[in-house]
């Protein structure tokens, strides 16, 4: 298992190097994807391209889906979602938010991942079982213990009937907790409640690459992950939060959304 974080880590960071250099280059390459604000750029593409092919390189039976289009089949029971660009809409306009990310996961869920923020160095790794860190360090998150005191991310998609009704229950949401935060980027939201820096996170209509890789840090970080009604978490639906809170959330985000 530690192999595997290893070879996550180490695939973000190569990958994540790429991005950066691309991004002080200059031209990006961008087009756009489901939608105009769908951005997607050289650098996806390129960064995608670059952790396929290490993971072919070293584990060749193991199975890869991307976010750009990689779909490869495998037979060792693991499989590894990548996103290569994190927030790339952050990455276009150059902020400093976004992240490459790594999970691999088996028939009982996420094994091993790593998320890696180029333009802060940060590298956040977890294996199941074995904690989860933050530049080689361990990482908990806040010990808040009641809403008021939550400072809360969230996210958007790019459906923009979906925004408009994630937009009314955010909405209805802000006066209860301490503030809001959209920093652009799932994975980097989710680590950062893992590591204190959030307490919170909510967010639906994600992909697995999206989470795979920063569910697990959340988890072996303490946190408690699942869906809108606190059942197993899924892309379409994710609350993260620090354990004491993460309950009066899910009642929170309900009634909001009602
Ligand atoms: C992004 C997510 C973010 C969400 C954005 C977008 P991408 O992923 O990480 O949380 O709010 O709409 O989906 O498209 O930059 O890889």
């Amino acid at each position: 298992m530690n192999d595997l974080v290893a070879l996550a880590a180490a695939l973000a960071r190569r990958a994540g190097g790429i991005a950066l250099e691309g991004r002080r280059g200059g031209d990006l390459g961008a087009t756009t994807k489901s939608s105009p604000t769908d951005i997607v750029t050289l650098y996806d593409r390129m960064c995608e391209e670059t952790i396929v092919t290490g993971l072919a390189d070293a584990r060749p039976h193991d199975a890869v889906v991307g976010e750009e289009g990689t779909s490869r089949p495998g037979t060792s029971g693991i499989e590894w979602h990548i996103d290569p660009i994190d927030g790339t809409a952050n990455y276009f306009f150059g902020l400093p938010t976004w992240a490459v990310s790594i999970g691999a996961c088996d028939a009982e869920g996420p094994l091993a991942g790593a998320v890696y923020l180029p333009v802060l160095d940060e590298m956040f790794t977890a294996s199941r079982g074995g904690g989860a860190f933050l530049n080689g360090a361990p990482i908990a998150p806040r010990d808040v213990r009641s809403l008021p005191d939550a400072l809360l991310a969230t996210g958007f998609g790019y459906d923009p009937a979906a925004r408009e009704a994630h937009g009314r229950t955010v909405a209805n949401m802000v006066g209860h907790v301490r503030d809001i935060r959209r920093l652009g980027a799932a994975s980097v939201d989710m680590c950062f409640v893992a590591c204190g820096r959030l307490d919170a996170y909510v967010e639906g209509g994600l992909n697995s690459w999206d989470i795979m890789a920063a569910r697990l840090v959340l988890t072996e970080a303490g946190c408690v992950v699942t869906d809108y009604a606190g059942g197993p978490v899924t892309p379409e639906e994710v609350i993260a939060a620090a354990p004491a809170i993460h309950g009066p959330l899910v009642a929170l985000r309900a009634r909001a959304a009602s």
